[in-house]
């Protein structure tokens, strides 16, 4: 078998032929944008969107700086600096159709731990017009109880203290912007691509309470010069495995040191809201509308909480992927009753596309086998995910009194999950920013099933609630004496 080659531009263009490689030459392609946070799921949704502008469109004028802030990534920060940027993406749809395509949108690369300066001074280039993230739910520092941005923060309070030595995104954007100002340079839209709610507004507010705090007379210049458009993004972009990066080798001959693996399902829509000239990925099924509440409520109430009802359920009940608990007809038939019953009745309708098709196709993403999602992915930091994506619908059907039996099910089953155990007697970690705080709260609920709804960065006064208590008692007492599958059957079969 001849030697695999590796990846990097120096051989992008002998790579094996069932592999799309590109076509443009990349020495004519500008920076405009800086994407913070090169996570695999930036690589499979607004990196591939960008490739695909320039690939099919000629759009020369939008490459990504790719731009990691957190000591944790420097292993990405060496993937790709050995590999020019350049990265396999895999796309599996749910009839076996793999499609595997070298992205090369990605043109620069800087990391801050290793160089912040470099880093500042790339984020003030007049070049760059848009600055997106990708920064997970908790690289906005949120107060877990008021939702207002958290001052107080360890990273932040020691940006405060370091301004020219930052960590956090708003520390680096700070200095950026004030170096812009300095220079006459204009400001730039500011594009966040989190599963949070109205993530610009969030982004929006987190760093205007920042800069309020650590440089007030950069405030009114900020207000002026920049934008924070809101966006819904969805693509279910599982973690590698090192069996696909053998697979790659083995099948395409290619050493790709961090492929990622992504669901052919992808959209991402955005609110219209930018301060240059933007990039025109209509080109590429981007759609832009004047509001995005709910196209981002039907896909954070469907899809994610989807996702973590069968991350839940399936770990308790010894599985380990998501496609194994969505190919259940007890599991996948609790989450279509979730969903008909307690979220569709919250949405409302949205233009120019389907709920009920986003929903069917929803079930048949969840089911694709190819993925290999695994549910300790979804289960990964649920204390920040059940608040934003089953919460909300909750509370909205608690208000008009109307049913949250199986949302109720859920909590109960989530505070069975931080026992640590499934109904094999196996034993899995809580991965989690406050594992100890849910681990001792599971512990004490076993005496008193509420001591669980009393951790109130995450359920507020819900504890409170009789409708609710009252279910998610009977619920939890249920579940702790008989198996999750028993469980589901018994109430809801
Ligand atoms: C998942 C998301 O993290 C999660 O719990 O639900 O990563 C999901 O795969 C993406 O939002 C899909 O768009």
């Amino acid at each position: 078998m001849p030697n695999a080659l590796y990846l990097n531009m120096e051989n992008v263009d002998v790579l094996n032929k069932d592999v799309t490689t590109p076509s443009f030459d990349r020495d004519q392609v500008v920076t405009s944008i800086a994407h913070i946070g090169v996570s695999n799921f930036h690589r499979a949704h607004q990196a591939y969107y960008m490739h695909e502008l320039i690939e099919k469109h000629n759009e020369l004028n939008f490459g990504i700086c790719g731009i990691d802030l957190l000591d944790s990534d420097r292993k990405i920060y060496n993937v790709l600096k050995d590999q020019d940027g350049l990265y396999t993406l895999i796309t599996k749809d749910p009839n076996g159709l793999h499609q595997t395509k070298i992205i090369s949108s990605i043109v620069e690369y800087f990391f801050g731990p290793e160089n912040p300066m470099a880093v500042i001074e790339r984020l003030a280039n007049p070049d760059i017009h848009i600055i997106s993230l990708t920064i997970a739910e908790d690289g906005y520092h949120l107060n877990e109880i008021t939702g207002e941005f958290d001052q107080n923060h360890p990273a932040v309070a020691e940006d405060i203290k370091n301004p020219f030595y930052p960590k956090t995104v708003f520390g680096y954007l700070t200095q950026a912007f004030k170096l812009r100002k300095l220079r006459g340079v204009s400001g730039c839209t500011i594009l966040s691509c989190d599963n949070i709610k109205s993530n610009g507004d969030t982004m929006r507010q987190s760093f205007f309470s920042y800069v309020s705090n650590v440089d007030p007379d950069l405030l009114p210049w900020l207000i002026e010069n920049t934008t924070f458009p809101n966006s819904m993004v969805d693509r279910i972009t599982p973690l590698t495995q090192p069996q696909d990066i053998d697979a790659l080798k083995q099948d395409f001959l290619i050493e790709d040191r961090w492929p990622v693996i992504c669901g052919s399902f992808s959209s991402w829509i955005i609110e219209d809201n930018f301060l240059n000239e933007r990039p025109q990925w209509e080109k590429v099924g981007v759609q832009f509308v004047k509001n995005i509440e709910p196209y981002e409520n039907m896909k954070l109430q469907l899809l994610n909480a989807g996702h973590t009802i069968l991350g839940i359920l399936g770990t308790l009940n010894g599985y380990k992927t998501v496609h194994e608990a969505a190919n259940d007809e007890d599991f996948i038939g609790f989450l279509k009753g979730y969903m008909d019953e307690e979220v569709m009745p919250t949405l409302v309708p949205v233009k120019n596309l389907s709920i009920e098709d986003y929903k069917t196709t929803l079930i048949t993403r969840f089911k694709n086998p190819h993925i290999n999602d695994s549910l300790s992915r979804i289960c990964t930091e649920s204390s920040a995910k059940i608040p934003a994506f089953i919460l909300p619908t909750v509370k909205k059907q608690l208000l008009k009194d109307k049913t949250i039996d199986r949302a109720a099910f859920v909590v109960a089953a989530w505070c069975k999950y931080n026992d640590g155990v499934d109904d094999m007697d196996n034993s899995y970690n809580i991965i989690d920013s406050i594992s100890n705080k849910l681990i001792r709260a599971a512990a004490l609920s076993h005496q008193n099933p509420i001591k669980f709804l009393e951790i109130e960065s995450i359920f507020k006064d819900l504890n409170t609630n009789e409708v609710f208590t009252k279910k998610y008692t009977e619920y939890l007492s249920y579940i702790r004496e008989h198996s999750i599958k028993e469980s589901v059957i018994n109430f809801f079969k």
